[in-house]
């Protein structure tokens, strides 16, 4: 009995051993990110990502936990709601944000989501083994007008231009956001970045025919360079151009690969379920070959149902047959806004019953799931 007691004390220790592996142990040396200062909890993080591709598709939605359809989370809750979780039980495994109007210095982001309520959230949620996505529809630095104005902006932000101190300032205030997350031990939390999206799309000031490709991707670089010098080092950096023609579309704007972590595209039905079906499959090819030569995850980066409502079979026959066995690490839904402007699912929307069965798949990996995927 007595040796049974100490041989059974050992092995609890070593098993305490192996578990307590301590970030600053493991071997991180030869990871190469976009940030050569990455902090060792970001690398984990990237770790992680490759990980989850190995295992399947981590389920992701925009202001998860902020709002949903007719609800909206109240500061005074502790409990935090989200209208996948109402439907399936559970919570998406990726939670995005978007951080327009940070750069104003304003309480509240571009949709009305206050930046104090995201922060609780993002703790809160990297906690329970959440993945943290940010996009920025920042305003127009020249007519402080929204992201939508495509009045060209970029050469007048770009080092010796005439709104550069402007930039300079908002680009403090998003560091001073991204610096501020906090996990319990003071360490910053690790997030995903996903700045200046949709380039190759004409519609916000950073993209095709407003700036050229030459500029955009000097003003990709140029706020990474910033952000560093404002000691952010909790970033990886999502590249993630709207639907692409070829495979040229996606070089035109690449800024390289010692300035980008993960590769992404964002992919909507506009033109039809099956189209759209046929559009994942050989834009998901095309990531794919690039994340593969470069050596990196990549994740389909935003999607969802623009004619939400219309076909109760979207999950199971428009969306999975296009990301089945992708390789990509995660979906993200847009957000559910309102009744007219949703993208993903709610209680008693025509497709809940297919996204359960969506979420039953092996592939889909929700937040209960991907919280084992360790680094
Ligand atoms: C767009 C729309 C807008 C929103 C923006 C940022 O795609 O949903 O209503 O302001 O994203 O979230």
């Amino acid at each position: 009995m007595k040796y049974f007691i100490k041989i059974s004390a050992i092995l609890s220790i070593l098993f305490l051993m192996q578990a307590c592996k301590s970030l600053s142990t493991a071997n991180f040396k030869d990871i190469k990110l976009a940030d050569d200062n990455a902090s060792n909890q970001t690398k984990a993080l990237y770790l992680r990502i490759q990980n989850i591709a190995k295992k399947g598709i981590a389920f992701g939605h925009q202001d998860a936990t902020a709002y949903g359809i007719g609800w909206k989370h109240n500061e005074n809750s502790k409990k935090l709601r989200s209208d996948i979780k109402e439907v399936s039980g559970r919570f998406p495994a990726v939670q995005g944000f978007d951080l327009g109007h940070i750069e104003l210095g304003n309480s509240t982001n571009l949709d009305t989501v206050s930046f104090s309520l995201m922060k609780d959230h993002i703790v809160k949620m990297h906690k329970k083994g959440a993945i943290i996505t940010f996009s920025w529809h920042l305003d127009n630095p020249v007519t402080n007008k929204d992201s939508w104005d495509s009045t060209p902006a970029v050469a007048e932000i770009l080092k010796g231009g005439s709104e550069r101190e402007k930039y300079e300032l908002w680009i403090r205030r998003l560091s001073q956001f991204l610096n501020s997350l906090k996990d319990k031990n003071n360490n910053a939390i690790p997030v995903v970045f996903r700045p200046y999206h949709e380039m190759n799309g004409g519609w916000f000031w950073w993209g095709a025919g407003n700036c050229t490709p030459e500029e955009y991707k000097e003003l990709w670089r140029q706020t990474l360079s910033l952000l560093k010098s404002n000691n952010v080092h909790n970033v990886l950096y999502a590249f993630s151009p709207n639907t692409l023609n070829s495979e040229q579309d996606f070089d035109l704007y690449y800024p390289g690969d010692e300035y980008v972590d993960i590769l992404g595209v964002d992919i909507y039905n506009h033109s039809g379920d099956e189209a759209f079906t046929n559009t994942l499959k050989n834009n998901l090819e095309i990531i794919k070959r690039k994340a593969q030569l470069a050596k990196k995850p990549y994740a389909l980066t935003e999607s969802g149902n623009v004619k939400a409502g219309s076909n109760p079979k979207w999950w199971s026959e428009g969306l999975y047959p296009g990301i089945k066995d992708s390789g990509i690490a995660w979906v993200l839904l847009w957000r559910n806004a309102r009744v007219s402007h949703y993208f993903s699912t709610y209680k008693q929307e025509a497709s809940a019953n297919d996204f359960k069965e969506f979420e039953q798949l092996e592939e889909i990996l929700f937040l209960n799931e991907v919280k084992k995927i360790s680094y």
